[in-house]
């Protein structure tokens, strides 16, 4: 009981840090307005027809890609081999989200329609440097 208490009190001081350092960093966002835009950037691709719309795609370092399910009635997953990342079964208008941090390319697939060549591959690249 002792420990857990203490646990306890660790844990509210840490959020505290975390809920003050959040507070600061959204106010250095405010004032670099052309960093916030890149940065909170969404993509959509859509799952149709048993593929993803588009297959491929390009964002820069920090962009949320949002998959959208738009099907009537298929379900599909979206599986990142490399890194055992999954996103679980999303059913009609259910959607999943995946923020990339690191330039690379990203290779994934839907696991039951991969043999249907339902895959697809993200591109991450640099955006800071280039401006
Ligand atoms: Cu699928």
């Amino acid at each position: 009981m002792q420990t857990r208490k203490r646990l306890l009190t660790t844990l509210g001081t840490s959020l505290l840090a975390i809920l003050l350092t959040g507070g600061a960093a959204q106010a250095d966002n405010e004032n670099d307005s052309d960093k916030a835009e890149t940065e909170g950037k969404v993509v959509e691709i859509e799952m149709v027809n048993n593929r993803f719309e588009p297959e491929e795609l390009e964002v820069t370092v920090g962009t949320t890609v949002r998959w959208v399910n738009v099907e009537r009635r298929s379900n599909h997953d979206i599986y990142f081999p490399e890194e055992e990342i999954a996103s679980g079964r999303l059913f009609p208008e259910e959607s999943w989200e995946r923020t990339f941090e690191e330039e690379g390319t990203y290779e994934y697939y839907c696991q039951p329609h991969e043999n249907r060549g339902m895959v697809g591959v993200i591109r991450v690249v640099g955006g800071e440097e280039d401006n």
